[in-house]
């Protein structure tokens, strides 16, 4: 009957941060342009591999006036992958402890970061050159809200277009520019690349960089594909501003999950420099890189709050002067004053600016020795299960069907 969405909402109310005043609304207007960067982790930018850089575009961006770049920022997907982030992002909700909540919950009502810009005036959709139902994306987009999917029909791919899983993102991103041109605006577009994916294969005309020359086949591929997005990226800001969708647009680009899994950790080991990776160094290693661009702003720099996916939602209707104040989201704006150093993995694995805690371990941040005891950590273990709790039970009961958005109430059936 939703009656366990009362404690849910009373602890999501009370643990709420504020706007940052200053930035909340100053971007009202603007079409958004969110890209997820297939498997793109944060340690090959600003960074090297056999004396050749990795993302030049990328780690200019990191130094751009118009851009904010968090370099302490993580994923927090399960096993639902891409679509995991997708699910974090919209609703700022986890995703589950088990299996892909696009699967298991694709038929739930939510009430997405779509659904919102939608409830204020914003052409909504995804853009992916995949088939419609992989991920089940067919039947949860209508869930949230997305009002077009621009999926593989959409796109013309050509002769030597497609490589490894489908389309190459340098055509995929060309084509998808061309697509916005014809939307009504302001629009929200999610775009999704695809050639940076296990197991990170290229045509050889793509290559723009040598392998890696470790023991895994999988780490050495990875640094070219991480390149040849990079590209894909370069060129789409190109086009979007001779297009004239530049300016009036804030583009946000993520890393959707790892690419590299604990089974390379000799090759990567070796890359980092590192005797061995342990739990702590695999923690960190879950960081992918998060550019916030906002042509203009001339305010752009490092962050290094400590965050995750699950902040995106809030931190961009904010800046588009949409309110979340009434809405169930677990995340907080990472431009607010209030937002805390601290993000927690689906797993029960977190990050915060003091410690790293994994494989049951308290371990210290700044040195990754193991603390004696796992008292420092203890608050935030609780705090972490309580929230991952949280999560599912607003998912696996549906509860969001008990909630009025507009008002921020609990609706009768859920307060009796
Ligand atoms: C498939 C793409 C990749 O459409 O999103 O999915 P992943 O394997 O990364 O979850
Ligand atoms: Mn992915």
């Amino acid at each position: 009957d939703g009656s366990e969405l009362v404690e849910v909402n009373n602890y999501i109310r009370s643990n709420q941060a504020t706007v940052n005043a200053e930035m909340f609304g100053k971007y009202k207007g603007r079409n958004v342009i969110a890209v997820s960067l297939e498997s793109l982790q944060n340690f090959v930018i600003n960074n090297e591999m056999n004396g050749e850089v990795i993302t030049p575009f990328l780690n200019e961006l990191t130094q751009d006036k118009d851009t904010y770049y968090f370099n302490n920022f993580y994923h927090q997907t399960g096993l639902g992958k891409t679509s995991d982030s997708e699910f974090i992002v919209e609703n700022s909700l986890f995703g589950l402890g088990r299996g892909a909540v696009f699967f298991t919950h694709g038929g739930n009502k939510y009430n997405s970061m779509a659904n919102s810009l939608s409830n204020n005036g914003y052409f909504t959709n995804v853009m992916h050159a995949n088939n419609k139902s992989f991920w089940n994306r067919d039947m949860m987009y209508k869930s949230l809200n997305i009002d077009k999917f621009y999926d593989v029909n959409s796109y013309e791919i050509g002769e030597g277009e497609a490589v490894n899983w489908g389309m190459k993102d340098i055509p995929f991103m060309e084509q998808s520019a061309d697509l916005m041109k014809d939307m009504p605006q302001p629009f929200y577009s999610r775009l999704i690349t695809l050639t940076n994916h296990h197991p990170f294969r290229l045509d050889e005309e793509d290559k723009m960089i040598e392998e890696y020359n470790s023991n895994s086949g999988t780490l050495n591929r990875y640094f070219q594909t991480v390149r040849y997005m990079d590209e894909a990226v370069k060129k789409f800001f190109d086009q979007l501003k001779a297009d004239g969708l530049y300016d009036n647009s804030i583009i946000v680009m993520y890393g959707d999950h790892y690419g590299i899994s604990e089974n390379h950790n000799k090759a990567m080991a070796m890359y980092l420099d590192k005797e061995e990776i342990t739990p702590y160094d695999s923690a960190l290693l879950q960081q992918v890189p998060l550019f916030i661009h906002i042509p203009g702003s001339g305010e752009g720099q490092v962050m290094d709050e400590v965050a995750g996916q699950i902040d995106l939602r809030p931190t961009i209707l904010h800046l588009l002067g949409i309110e979340t104040s009434k809405d169930l989201q677990l995340g907080a704006d990472l431009f607010s004053p209030e937002h805390e150093d601290f993000v927690i993995f689906r797993d029960g694995r977190f990050v915060t600016d003091k410690y790293v805690y994994a494989g049951e371990v308290c371990y210290d941040r700044e040195s990754g020795e193991p603390l004696d005891s796992i008292e420092p950590c203890q608050p935030y273990i609780d705090r972490a299960s309580l929230e991952l709790k949280n999560s599912d039970t607003i998912i696996n009961g549906d509860l969001m069907r008990f909630y009025d958005e507009k008002t921020g109430n609990l609706k009768q059936s859920a307060v009796k």
